[in-house]
């Protein structure tokens, strides 16, 4: 081997460290990049249950900041028809629970037991019955730290039983 190709050698192992190496990091980085977005996908959104002794399962709902919006969906797997039991999700800070329990009740049957025009419901599914699922998207901005949140169910006589509690987590 002369000193020629010796030069020319070591430029083309030179190459390879040039090229490989930042290709290697941008790979490592990009999968990374998409194991923490699906990660946080996984954490945007909810499945509850609702059933005929009136509880949500689970009672415990953490919304992460790091999400944009924030799906809860809703099954009721019970037996009873949905004029006798219906169920529904209604959120709420912990303060106006009972206040917004009262106005829904105003709206009644009709209304699926939501008053719209009220403006401390945060978010609301409709109404079901059993069999059924239901589903609302929120915006996570609407929710602020350091102040509690609840859901409840809002159909007649249900709120004071049929409650969970919401946090905002980092
Ligand atoms: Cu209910």
């Amino acid at each position: 081997m002369n000193l020629l190709q010796r030069g020319t050698l070591r430029k083309t192992a030179q190459l390879h460290r040039a090229l490989i190496r930042p290709a290697v990091v941008l790979l490592t980085g990009l999968l990374g990049l998409a194991a923490a977005c699906s990660g946080h996908a996984a954490t945007c959104s909810i499945e509850l249950e609702a059933d005929d002794a009136m509880r949500f399962t689970p009672t415990h709902i953490d919304v992460p900041t790091s999400c944009a919006n924030f799906t809860v969906k809703l099954t009721y797997s019970g037996r009873l028809p949905k004029l006798a039991m219906g169920h529904n999700w209604v959120l709420v800070k912990t303060a106006d629970l009972d206040g917004v329990a009262k106005t829904a009740m105003a709206a009644g049957a009709q209304q699926n037991y939501v008053d719209r025009s009220d403006t401390r419901v945060l978010a609301a599914t409709s109404l079901i019955g059993t069999g059924e699922s239901t589903s609302t998207t929120f915006a996570v901005n609407t929710l602020k730290a350091g102040i509690p949140y609840a859901f409840f169910c809002s159909f007649a006589g249900h709120s004071p039983i049929m409650q969970g509690t919401l946090s905002l987590v980092p």
